[in-house]
């Protein structure tokens, strides 16, 4: 067994090693959800930028929060939250130690705690990663879900939450009734217009408690949309012997990620208070919306579709689907035939160079981001990857059909039984009611996923010529299979 990485094997490790002194940091930022994602990604963007300029950054390090489990915190807790990162591509590995998160904290186990951490006038940034279905919402209209079990308790008892919107609105309560500055909050998740969206369930949450709170949240605190990119599959047994193998430590936390990123942020932040992650890279933009839909439409919705396509095809992993001859014809179809010409080019941006980007990336043969990880709470990703695309080629009168195969393969995924007739593990917060029971025909299973309105909406539901052509679709999957389905669309 090596030695644990921590403060004092730090300056052992082979690894690149943060360029400043940790003990001058002192904590400046809140994120909530400290998962593999925001380790590979925000903290990256922020040690460069602290590393950039000690001197002006020493009020920017991190303390992260779980909302749920303690996992995160047990292991970086031990490694003074210390943990490698390991850039990965065909050309080698290249391991960098990351130093910003000073603390790790997990919600449950001090919830007042953690409200008193963030109204410290401190804090200035609250960043968050919690995934699609964190935000308690619904996910086809946006808007706060009030029958949420965690939103039902917040109402409840409001000292003690357990939801993101719960912790923001309590510590903006107290911040408000101390006479301090609120927090900038900024959403880093896979959700259309972000900040706009959190601004919306926070305004939603907060009125349901106090029409004058929810007031002054509106007219003082600022929510900025941001998009994010860097592929980041959850990390394995095989990555920590990789990792231990690279730095000569023992590191029970770390994350493995492309050389790819980007961060667009909407430039709405007083830049005095805010790290310089532009020095990172990071983009600041007037306007974050087209870069968004572009990487939900481009890169998440075929991300999905090969998800599931490809895990019903048989591959584990991304690189496997796209090295397929047919899925490569898919993937170019779906992009240049049905998503491009429903979005608008960012500026500076060719999409077409973003597609042949976006292969190539898939493709990285040293990531192995397997389909069962990125098929995940499907309900909760379809209406801005896949659903949005689908109204817009409905309203222009334009074909549709692959888009159709991605949106049926979902269902029959989430049905949960796979081509060899073996259950499939589906991990969705609606996972009871995509769930074929015994016995239903497939049509009249069909029409009910599809008339279930915080996926599909009310207009898709109802609308038959989106009936009909995925009824055609989910025929054809379930009369060949996948592959076979897949072939056939590129035949016409
Ligand atoms: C993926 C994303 O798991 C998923 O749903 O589509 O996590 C994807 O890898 C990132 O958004 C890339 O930036």
């Amino acid at each position: 067994m090596t030695e644990r990485l921590g403060t004092a094997t730090l300056q052992n490790a082979k690894a690149c090693l943060p360029g400043f002194d940790r003990t001058k940091l002192r904590p400046g930022i809140v994120h909530i959800g400290l998962g593999a994602f925001y380790r590979a990604h925000g903290i990256v963007y922020n040690d460069d930028a602290i590393e950039s300029d000690p001197a002006s950054h020493s009020g920017w390090g991190i303390i992260g929060v779980s909302l749920r489990s303690p996992s995160q915190r047990d292991k970086l807790g031990p490694q003074d939250g210390l943990y490698t990162t390991v850039e990965r591509s065909a050309s080698g590995d290249k391991p960098r130690i990351m130093g910003s998160l000073l603390q790790s904290i997990v919600a449950p186990e001090d919830p007042k705690g953690l409200v008193e951490i963030l109204a410290n006038p401190g804090i200035r940034i609250v960043t968050i990663t919690v995934t699609e279905k964190g935000y308690c919402h619904d996910p086809a209209t946006g808007r706060l879900n009030p029958a949420h079990p965690d939103i039902v308790h917040d109402l409840e008892h409001p000292e003690t939450p357990v939801s993101l919107p719960g912790f923001i609105v309590a510590a903006l309560t107290l911040r408000e009734a101390r006479g301090i500055a609120p927090f900038t909050v900024v959403s880093c998740d896979n959700l259309p217009s972000n900040g706009k969206l959190l601004r919306g369930l926070i305004r939603d949450f907060a009125a349901l408690r106090d029409d004058r709170l929810a007031a002054w949240i509106e007219s003082n605190v600022a929510f900025p949309s941001t998009m994010v990119d860097r592929i980041v599959p959850a990390s394995t047994d095989d990555d920590l012997r990789l990792t231990q193998d690279l730095i000569g430590f023992t590191d029970l936390a770390p994350v493995i990620h492309e050389p790819f990123r980007q961060w667009v942020i909407e430039d709405i932040f007083d830049t005095a208070e805010r790290p310089a992650w532009e020095r990172a890279g990071a983009q600041f933009v007037a306007d974050v919306e087209p870069f968004e839909l572009m990487k939900l439409r481009m890169l998440n919705g075929t991300h999905s579709s090969l998800a599931y396509l490809g895990f019903l095809s048989g591959y584990e992993t991304i690189s496997q689907t796209v090295a397929d001859p047919v899925f490569q014809d898919f993937l170019a179809g779906l992009w240049h035939e049905e998503i491009i010409p429903t979005v608008p080019a960012p500026a500076g941006t060719d999409l077409a160079a973003y597609a042949g980007q976006l292969l190539e990336r898939y493709a990285n043969p040293a990531i192995s981001h397997r389909t069962g990880q990125i098929a995940m709470d499907g309900s909760q990703k379809l209406p801005q990857r896949l659903l949005g695309t689908i109204r817009d080629r409905l309203k222009a009168d334009k074909p549709w059909d692959r888009l159709a195969l991605a949106v049926v393969a979902f269902i029959f995924y989430a049905a949960g039984t796979d081509e060899k007739g073996r259950p499939i593990d589906v991990r969705d917060p609606l996972a009871g009611q995509l769930k074929a029971e015994g016995g239903v025909d497939p049509a009249t299973h069909l029409r009910r996923v599809i008339a279930i309105g915080s996926i599909f909406g009310a207009d898709l539901g109802r609308d038959e010529r989106f009936f009909n052509k995925v009824e055609a679709a989910y025929r054809s999957l379930l009369s060949g299979g996948a592959h076979a389905a897949i072939s056939a669309i590129n035949q016409t």
